[in-house]
């Protein structure tokens, strides 16, 4: 077969250039919390007649699932089409033929060297670089079940230094995210000289920060878009499960999997069907990248003090966001 030849390089995705707002939208689209309410129950069939489905969708349902776990057992015939690959400095087309356009994810490695914020962030470098401007993350997680789902009641705001102490002293209770970037943008504005640019991969759009402790921990979840994760300090276990998994995951809430933590033995005994799926596990330490394709399950916890960036802003379309059937 003909390899496929060299791409003229793409210009920035039109309109997402810069505007981390519209970048935090795209990765979550469609979510409202009120979506998460129990569902109604069956109602009596004197209180409204509503139109039955079609009586053939579970059927059509479970053929569609067939189909997704006979493509997987298939790839996995071949270790050039299936697991998760380490790479040293890919380039542009190696990337988008072998990773992007198949929806496959990726480990880099060497795409970071010349970030400055690799030698730079540490706990007191970033406090004394920010100092008491006041930043937004999410807090009062510990005990909250779905700290995730409901992002909004657990905004809350510190000087960065006094969050920096907290992160420092680990836990999940404090951790500052994605969904923080936009109303940090002026605050944590200095950080951004110590940041070099994948721009192989990606248009020049900013990243969006997290910064947590050890044991901050993002639940079982996939993104409606592509996403690229930027290691910057510490390390991070990541669980990354194919989308042909999607069956055996307790998908009921938006993007999230009720069984929470993949590793977590009493959500397994709650959710026995998530106990033997296909899964890979990954270790980021600082200057790695890892592309996580549209619709891969992930969950992510850090083993320590750990700075990260993510980016949606690739050199190819990334708008499977925009037909998500909500
Ligand atoms: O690093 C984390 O805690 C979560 C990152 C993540 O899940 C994402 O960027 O989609």
């Amino acid at each position: 077969m003909k390899k496929p030849g060299p791409t003229p390089p793409l210009p920035a995705l039109p309109g997402t250039g810069g505007d981390l707002r519209l970048q935090m939208a795209l990765r979550q689209i469609g979510f409202d919390p009120r979506q998460t309410e129990p569902r109604a129950q069956p109602q009596p069939r004197q209180a409204k007649a509503q139109p039955l489905p079609p009586a053939d969708d579970s059927r059509a349902l479970k053929r569609r699932e067939w189909l997704l776990d006979t493509m997987e057992r298939q790839r996995a015939l071949s270790p050039y089409a299936s697991g998760l690959l380490t790479a040293e400095n890919l380039s542009t087309d190696q990337f988008l033929h072998e990773f992007y356009a198949p929806g496959r994810p990726v480990v880099i490695k060497g795409a970071m060297a010349d970030w400055p914020a690799l030698a730079r962030w540490t706990p007191d470098y970033l406090a004394d670089l920010i100092g008491e401007a006041l930043v937004e993350f999410q807090g009062g997680r510990d005990g909250a079940g779905d700290y995730e789902l409901m992002k909004d009641r657990h905004r809350r705001r510190a000087p960065f230094r006094q969050f920096i102490a907290l992160a420092r002293d680990g836990g999940n209770d404090a951790y500052l995210t994605a969904y923080n970037s936009a109303a940090n943008g002026a605050a944590l504005a200095p950080l951004q000289a110590d940041l070099g640019h994948p721009d192989a991969y990606l248009a020049r759009a900013p990243g969006m920060l997290w910064i947590g402790g050890a044991g901050a921990f993002t639940p079982l979840h996939f993104d409606l878009t592509n996403n690229m994760l930027a290691q910057v300090t510490g390390a991070k276990q990541i669980i990354l499960i194919p989308p042909s998994q999607t069956r055996h995951l307790a998908h009921d809430r938006h993007v999230f999997s009720d069984v929470h933590d993949i590793t977590d033995p009493e959500r397994i005994a709650l959710y026995p069907a998530a106990r033997d799926l296909l899964r890979y596990e990954v270790r980021l330490t600082p200057g790695d990248l890892l592309f996580i394709p549209i619709g891969w399950w992930h969950q992510v916890r850090s083993e320590s003090f750990s700075t990260m960036l993510t980016y949606t802003g690739f050199r190819w379309p990334n708008a499977g966001h925009e037909t998500y059937p909500g």
